[in-house]
């Protein structure tokens, strides 16, 4: 009987180290709680009249070496990411700009749907300083898609493909010297949380690459929150 009882709490003692064993895991998956709020640029004209406007600048690398993730590159140095935050605060109501800054190289994507600018003012970026609608196809190094959803409220959708760095400038060691700046400026409508993701199949080594960064908070998907102005 002793034993059996003893038996029985050791079982319950594992099981409930197992379940907190799986909390801190959840809770590390999750994200990290580093926020990128947008920094205020005084107004934008806009076709939806002169709006508070406000800017935002982020970077997309081919590992997770660079200052963002620690010396050490985080849980996965080997992972493409952006960075430095992946989690972004933009208030409602208002003109975004957003800069991403792509060091990483790229491939095809596996819908054309994302090689278009969506979403954006006019529906174009500049590359580099030159105005553009879309990216080819198969130069594409990620994209920029913040998902709208369905909750009734004014849906906040837009998709901006980063082109790709060509592979003869990408360097074995270090990030390239010459990335390529995508320039967008998005919209507000309502507040509310939103998620982005990257829709190009950047997860290397996993089954149709949508795996590992793809799937990880932090690496290849955060957060967009619209929040009240
Ligand atoms: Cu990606």
């Amino acid at each position: 009987m002793f034993k059996r009882l003893v038996g029985a709490i050791a079982t319950i003692a594992a099981g409930s180290l197992f379940i907190a064993g799986v909390g801190i895991y959840v809770a590390s998956a999750k994200n990290d709680d580093r926020v990128l709020k947008a920094r205020a640029d005084g107004t934008m004209v806009t076709s939806k009249g002169t709006l508070p406007h406000f800017t935002l600048e982020m970077q997309v690398y081919p590992d997770s070496m660079f200052g963002g993730k620690g010396p050490d590159g985080g849980a996965h140095p080997d992972w493409v990411a952006y960075g430095d935050a992946t989690n972004f605060e933009v208030p409602a109501n208002s003109a975004i700009t957003i800069t991403v800054t792509n060091y990483d190289g790229g491939e095809s994507l596996n819908n054309d749907f994302f090689g278009k600018i969506r979403g954006t003012i006019d529906g174009t970026a500049t590359l580099n300083g030159k105005t553009i609608t879309s990216v080819p196809a198969d130069a594409v190094g990620h994209t920029f898609t913040v998902h709208g959803m369905a909750n009734g409220q004014d849906e906040l959708f837009f998709s901006v493909p980063m082109r790709a760095v060509p592979e003869e400038a990408m360097p074995d060691e270090g990030y390239t010297k010459t990335p390529n700046v995508t320039v967008f400026t998005v919209i507000t409508g309502d507040a509310g949380e939103y998620i982005w993701n990257c829709e190009y199949p950047c997860g290397d080594g996993t089954i149709a690459k949508f795996g590992h960064a793809m799937s990880t908070m932090g690496y290849m998907s955060g957060h967009f929150n619209v929040v009240k102005a």
